[in-house]
């Protein structure tokens, strides 16, 4: 069968989360397509090379637009940071390429938007890189809800705190730290934090209608690290907002860069009728499970330790009981975009999923900045 030849653009944190990901899961999840490693793209020639070199990339490039150009590359990766994904994705999109893309798909909706109509009119597959929904334990919570097994549902409850952007003296702008950069990064913890918090719960619970929401930027000024200057900081460093689903139910979510001790502490809770399920980025292999049909005795919490055959994703790895991590959910995330490429249908989340996670994250800035309700905007 013809490869698929792979032109991963961007080698850091998540180019690297990426290139392991396109590694493995040949060895896990057998295809009968190869995956290759054509090129890898970035500024830095040489920093590309060290990469290519790292992860067996065939060949690098320094300009995006000579990748999308060239007749071998099949499928573009964009894990670049969010003020060039439209940009390459529409480039991307015209030459015909398949698309994965990095979260957020974009800078705010509108630019989303504009993926959405360039990856439709030119009928690529695309797909964004929203990883936690293929950890198996919130696998297994979207199957439990699917199921029916919470009944009504009547509270989400989600948040992602972190804490290493609490001394001032971490700068904006440049590798490591565009993410507190709004030119680079759109917004702060809304659109890198809660993003994932609210694309987890729209594919678990529906649509939101509206919204309240504060942001504060606790530190106002920062240096940047590409002009060395003391410049206003314009990123959000601590979002919350009250949701109200379209279901019915009542929604927090919170993030924050300024949570002392907490690195990615990634939890949500959701409150049905029947019963109740918790989900901890730091324990996640753990579901927490409550079934209020279980008799009165024995009734109570269950830790499920996803680990076993009949969990998801889990016969494809090792014996039941041992755990895999983080890394593993970029594995099934393309692992279920060659799956659907074999199905003939979508891997979710697509550019459109991202779109509706865009929607809702533009409604929290402008209730932030409005000190209003706002409603999310239709896609
Ligand atoms: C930010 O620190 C960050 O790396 C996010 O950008 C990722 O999306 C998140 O998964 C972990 O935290």
């Amino acid at each position: 069968m013809k490869p698929i030849n792979i032109g991963l653009i961007g080698y850091g944190f998540m180019g690297r989360a990426h290139a392991n990901a396109y590694r493995k899961v040949g060895h896990f999840f057998p295809q009968d397509r190869p995956l290759v490693l054509k090129a890898v793209c970035g500024r830095d020639g040489a920093l590309a090379r060290a990469f290519a070199e790292t992860w067996g990339f065939e060949s690098t490039e320094t300009d995006w637009r000579k990748l999308i150009a060239r007749a071998d590359i099949d499928l573009i990766d964009i894990a670049a940071p969010n003020n060039v994904h439209a940009e390459i994705a529409i480039a991307a999109a015209q030459a015909g390429k398949m698309i994965l893309c990095e979260k957020p798909l974009a800078m705010n909706a509108a630019s989303a938007a504009a993926m959405v109509r360039a990856v439709t009119r030119a009928r690529v597959p695309n797909m964004v890189w929203y990883n936690y929904r293929r950890v198996p334990a919130v696998t297994l919570a979207k199957q439990l809800i699917d199921e029916g097994r919470l009944g009504k549902i009547f509270h989400y409850r989600a948040k992602f705190l972190q804490d290493w952007t609490i001394s001032a003296e971490v700068p904006q702008g440049g590798a490591g730290t565009w993410r507190l950069d709004a030119a680079v990064a759109g917004s702060g913890v809304t659109g890198d934090l809660l993003a994932h918090c609210i694309d987890t719960a729209l594919w678990l619970n529906g649509g939101i209608a509206e919204v309240s929401a504060m942001t504060e930027t606790f530190v106002k000024r920062r240096q940047h690290a590409g002009t060395g200057k003391l410049q206003a900081v314009a990123i959000d460093d601590a979002s919350a907002f009250l949701a109200r689903f379209r279901n019915g139910s009542l929604a927090t979510f919170e993030a924050t860069r300024y949570a002392r001790g907490h690195k990615a502490l990634y939890t949500f809770e959701i409150n049905g009728a029947d019963g109740s399920l918790a989900w901890d980025l730091h324990d996640l292999h753990r579901l927490q499970w409550f079934d209020h049909r279980d008799t009165g005795a024995v009734r109570g919490w269950r830790s499920i330790h996803v680990t076993d055959r009949d969990h998801p994703y889990m016969k494809q790895w090792w014996v039941p009981g041992l755990q895999i991590g983080y890394e593993h959910s970029f594995v099934h995330q393309i692992a279920d975009f060659l799956q659907g490429l074999r199905d003939g249908r979508a891997a979710a989340p697509t550019f459109r999923d991202g779109l509706a996670t865009d929607l809702v994250t533009d409604a929290v800035l402008r209730s932030a900045r409005t000190r209003r309700w706002q409603k999310v905007r239709a896609r």
